[in-house]
């Protein structure tokens, strides 16, 4: 795919923005906060950095893609159908019964390499794609996508630690850090302290930055590429705002798992028009 330029992303990200809180005030139901607060990192991914191709989705030689806080997935349901993975019009049926498109995302949809939902369980299986392309001696990475609460699963770090016993350095992680968990502060919940130490200490390689920044999102995956092969896996601590681009929902708990009502959705929508 051709690389699109850091405004071109931004852009992308905002109109991925509008169609996520458009799906999720149609379906009535579903999760904004972490699903805005991850999508610049989703846009970077699909639409700059990752090898994919829509029109052959089970392609042997593409990367993985592991949204491990599978919640979040209006976010890649808005980056798949605009890519035509699936025909646009099928993000209206978010949620409905039928659809392939479910509240947390399963294998019937086109471009989901993983069912996930079942918080903790993600990076697990992102690190088994790993040793498995490895052991097919494939050039092709596996990315998957945490969240900080999620990060207060125990099986994050026994993945992590069999990440670095395998030395994965075709793994790359993004820790969506947005402070927030479902009903309250991580910290509040279960204090993680900094999990940039913790990912170094289970011998990653860390890169800190301001998640919700493209053009620093873009940086670290250029410096990523030109550190590729040193036997680290690779984690991304993406500081972040939960609902971000949407004034109201911005850092806000409650908004982690409601959809907007119609006025709302306006008001949303306007925002993020302002926001271009
Ligand atoms: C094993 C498991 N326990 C609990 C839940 C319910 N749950 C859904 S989202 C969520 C909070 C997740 O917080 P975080 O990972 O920080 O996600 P974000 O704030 O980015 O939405 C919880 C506890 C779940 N999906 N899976």
């Amino acid at each position: 795919m051709k690389k699109k330029s850091v405004e071109e992303l931004k852009t992308i990200a905002n109109d991925l923005r509008k169609k996520v809180v458009t799906m999720l005030y149609e379906a009535g139901s579903g999760h904004p906060g972490g699903s805005l607060s991850a999508t610049d990192f989703v846009t970077a991914c699909y639409f700059s950095e990752i090898n994919v191709d829509p029109k052959n989705p089970k392609w042997e030689d593409r990367d993985r893609f592991v949204l491990s806080k599978g919640h979040s997935c209006p976010v890649l349901y808005a980056a798949l159908g605009t890519l035509g993975f699936f025909p646009e019009e099928t993000l209206h049926t978010l949620r409905q019964e039928g659809s392939i498109l479910q509240g947390h995302p399963n294998m019937d949809c086109p471009g989901i390499d993983i069912p996930t939902g079942s918080l903790g369980q993600g990076l697990a299986c992102a690190v088994g794609m790993a040793i498995g392309l490895k052991f097919d001696k494939k050039s092709s990475r596996v990315f998957a996508v945490l969240g900080d609460g999620e990060c207060q699963e125990g099986e994050i770090w026994e993945a992590a630690q069999t990440a670095n016993k395998y030395k994965l350095d075709n793994l790359i992680i993004f820790v969506d850090n947005n402070n927030l968990q479902i009903d309250g502060t991580t910290d509040e919940i279960m204090p993680l302290g900094s999990l940039a130490e913790k990912f170094k200490a289970f011998g990653f390689e860390i890169y800190e930055i301001d998640g919700n920044d493209m053009e620093k999102i873009v940086s670290t995956f250029d410096a990523i590429r030109a550190n590729a092969d040193n036997r680290k896996p690779k984690c991304i601590i993406g500081h972040t705002i939960k609902g971000k681009g949407v004034s109201f929902m911005e850092n806000v708990c409650d908004w982690h798992g409601v959809a907007p009502k119609k006025e709302e959705w306006e008001q949303a929508l306007k925002d993020l028009e302002e926001a271009k």
